[in-house]
């Protein structure tokens, strides 16, 4: 496809690709709320001896937004290192880089990180992906007029589960980037297999550059995940509410409570939602009664020694590393090649 103009058509067939794959997936059966699948899984994480629910529901619309505005907390360290990074490396990244690539974006939220990387490696296509289809849409149609230039797509697919790339995205010079540790969100065997579908979907001239957060002091750490304003209890809980939403719950908020912790033996910041006292939850097909203190796993956010996160990498089959990192030494930007 040629650039400039020519863009604008293929990216609104991209957006009618978008909403499919967010509310049900190809060919999915639907409720009146969200898809069989995800509502199966809930469920199943829901009457789990421990509760659970995978963070990715912690991003519906007003979840994305409350994701950017604990990037604004002074507590929340990692965009702001990151941003810092970038800024202090950019010149030496873009060397690493090169020009044209196809740059695949994982899970681009606003799209902000990747803006910020166009004048520096000038894609020759951006590939947007996004669990949260319709706040992508907005971002990447604001992003479309101020580059102009550069073949834009978005795609709303969960890539957690599986990285299958449509046939508009060129297959020359991938560029998988994952900013923000997001990464730290799965066990590290996990981001073993993830970052392993991502290689494979390289030719020899792939790279990833993802952004790795590194372990450090705990009150750091917790500070960053239960802040004092509360942005991220309202981010935690508002899970609740998406999940009345996508199963059919009857979950009362007020009834539930924060909680954000290093756990040091696993190398993992946990979030939970914890009962205020005794109490029922029903969703469609199921009900639980959860005892005072009883906790629901939300999330998981693996913290890496710099040496482990290069480990990690070439666990996955990614060779000719550069690894840049802040002057404290808590967050890494890492190039890494498919070769
Ligand atoms: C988007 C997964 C990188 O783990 O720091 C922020 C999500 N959770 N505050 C993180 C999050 C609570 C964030 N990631």
């Amino acid at each position: 496809m040629p650039p400039s103009t020519a863009s604008v058509p293929p990216l609104t067939r991209e957006y009618a690709n978008v909403h499919a794959a967010a509310n049900s997936g190809v060919g999915q059966a639907r409720t009146a709320h969200g898809s069989a699948v995800a509502i199966a899984e809930i469920g199943a994480g829901l009457a789990a001896a421990h509760a659970s629910v995978s963070p990715k529901f912690l991003y519906d619309a007003l979840g994305s937004r409350l994701f950017e505005a604990i990037c604004e907390l002074p507590e929340y360290y990692p965009t702001r290192t990151e941003a810092a990074i970038f800024a202090e490396h950019g010149a030496a990244m873009a060397h690493a880089i090169g020009h044209d690539t196809t740059l695949i974006d994982l899970g681009a939220g606003n799209c902000a990180k990747a803006a910020r990387l166009f004048p520096l490696i000038h894609p020759a296509q951006y590939v947007a992906i996004d669990i949260s289809a319709d706040f992508l849409r907005e971002s990447l149609e604001r992003l479309q007029q101020r580059f102009p230039h550069i073949e834009m797509a978005a795609l709303g697919l969960d890539f957690s589960s599986s990285l299958a790339l449509p046939p508009t995205v060129r297959a020359e010079k991938r560029l998988f980037f994952y900013p923000g540790s997001s990464i730290g969100n799965f066990t590290p065997q996990e981001a073993v297999d993830f970052l392993r579908r991502a290689r494979a979907q390289c030719d020899s001239d792939g790279a990833l550059l993802i952004g790795i957060d590194l372990v450090k002091d705990s009150a750091v750490l917790d500070a960053a995940y239960d802040d004092p304003l509360g942005v991220t209890a309202a981010f935690n809980l508002n899970l609740l509410r998406h999940l009345n939403h996508l199963a059919g719950a009857d979950f009362d908020v007020r009834q539930w409570r924060h909680r954000g912790r290093y756990n040091a033996a696993e190398s993992r910041i946990e979030m939970h939602l914890e009962a205020r006292h005794e109490l029922t939850v029903h969703w469609q097909g199921g009900t639980r009664l959860f005892d005072a203190g009883e906790a629901i796993h939300t999330e998981n956010s693996y913290k890496y020694r710099s040496s482990a996160a290069v480990g990690l990498l070439e666990q996955a089959g990614f060779q000719a590393m550069n690894v840049w990192t802040d002057p404290q030494g808590w967050f890494a930007v890492i190039h890494a090649r498919a070769i």
